[in-house]
């Protein structure tokens, strides 16, 4: 990927494709196609294949996505799979049907079995059971990595899919019912913090393990793919990730010390744990020479810093 090339980045406004955009942005990349939602809905099949075929797009990354937490997974599974399987198709299809050179789709960690060995290698993979809250993103994810490598196979693209591990960063989504762990405790301990309230409900047992990687990382590691390695190297999906985890309670206790909260956990068993654990294997994007550079320390307070300068920005509109 040479810097004049046109690239598409599908869902250049999400925590993923932001990030994107500033990877290249740092990198020269000045002939950058984005369109919003309402220029170009990528759920209609004739309106993605027009737009293909006016802007001819050198590279596609595909960070366009229906995402949620745990909780939105699990009450709306139908609207989960039907839209990453449409916007998928759509994107990748039409890419394909104009010559695209090179192509990044974004899975999830989500992808493999539930009770998988960890760290999480890529060839386990369709190895057993999914988890259940979150199944009909993990199908359509799948089945958007399957079509990539169909593609590979039968037509000799270069289209490659990268695995992130739980992401977060500025400008994730704060909204309580469909926001995932990290932003959604930045939020309830800042807000409990101001009322002066005396406890803060924290969903499920606080027993999961989660690995976070903060969005500006990933960028760094799409972009880094995109333009040193082929599908053939990456193998069918390569894990993104930082290799390690931290339970959800110290998650929580770490949260609540960065924004000065001092009052009690509780903890809401009615809520799902969903997967005791989902640590990925990231040896493979290692040994490409890709590694995490932000720490989880660190990151929180980046991510803290922008979400209060965000409250401060609505106060004043
Ligand atoms: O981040 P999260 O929603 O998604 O939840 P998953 C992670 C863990 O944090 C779960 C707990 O054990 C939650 O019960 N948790 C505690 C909370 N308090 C809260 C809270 O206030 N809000 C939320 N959201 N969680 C999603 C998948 O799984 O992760 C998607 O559903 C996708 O498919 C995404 O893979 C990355 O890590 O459990």
């Amino acid at each position: 990927m040479q810097s004049h090339q046109r690239v598409f980045v599908a869902g250049h406004r999400g925590l993923a494709g932001s990030a994107i955009m500033r990877a290249l942005r740092s990198r020269g990349y000045a002939n950058l196609v984005t369109r919003n939602r309402a220029e170009l809905n990528l759920l209609d099949r004739a309106a993605v294949s027009e737009f293909f075929r006016q802007q001819r797009p050198d590279h596609v990354f595909l960070a366009a996505a229906k995402v949620g937490g745990i909780l939105a997974n699990k009450d709306h599974p139908a609207g989960f799979l039907l839209e990453n399987l449409a916007i998928q198709n759509n994107v990748i299809e039409a890419a394909h049907e104009c010559g695209v050179r090179k192509l990044l789709f974004l899975g999830s960690s989500c992808i493999y079995p539930r009770d998988c060995p960890q760290p999480i290698r890529e060839e386990y993979l369709l190895s057993g059971k999914l988890e259940a809250t979150n199944e009909a993103y993990a199908i359509a994810k799948i089945a958007g990595l399957k079509l990539c490598a169909a593609y590979n196979r039968q037509h000799g693209t270069d289209f490659l899919c990268a695995m992130p591990t739980n992401l977060y960063g500025p400008g994730d989504n704060y909204d309580l019912r469909s926001s995932h762990v990290l932003p959604a405790l930045i939020r309830k301990f800042h807000e409990a913090r101001e009322r002066n309230q005396s406890k803060v409900v924290v969903w499920g047992t606080g027993a999961p393990l989660r690995e976070f990687l903060y969005s500006d990382d990933l960028g760094e590691a799409l972009v880094f793919l995109m333009q040193q390695c082929k599908a053939e190297q990456t193998g069918e999906a390569i894990n993104v990730g930082t290799g390690e985890d931290i339970s959800i309670l110290e998650l929580a206790r770490r949260i609540s010390e960065l924004v000065g909260f001092r009052g009690e956990l509780e903890f809401d068993a009615e809520k799902p744990d969903g997967t005791p654990r989902k640590l990925l294997d990231v040896s493979r994007i290692h040994a490409l020479g890709w590694h995490h550079r932000v720490s989880l320390e660190e990151g929180l307070r980046q991510t803290y810093s922008a979400y209060q300068q965000s409250l401060l920005a609505a106060c004043a509109a």
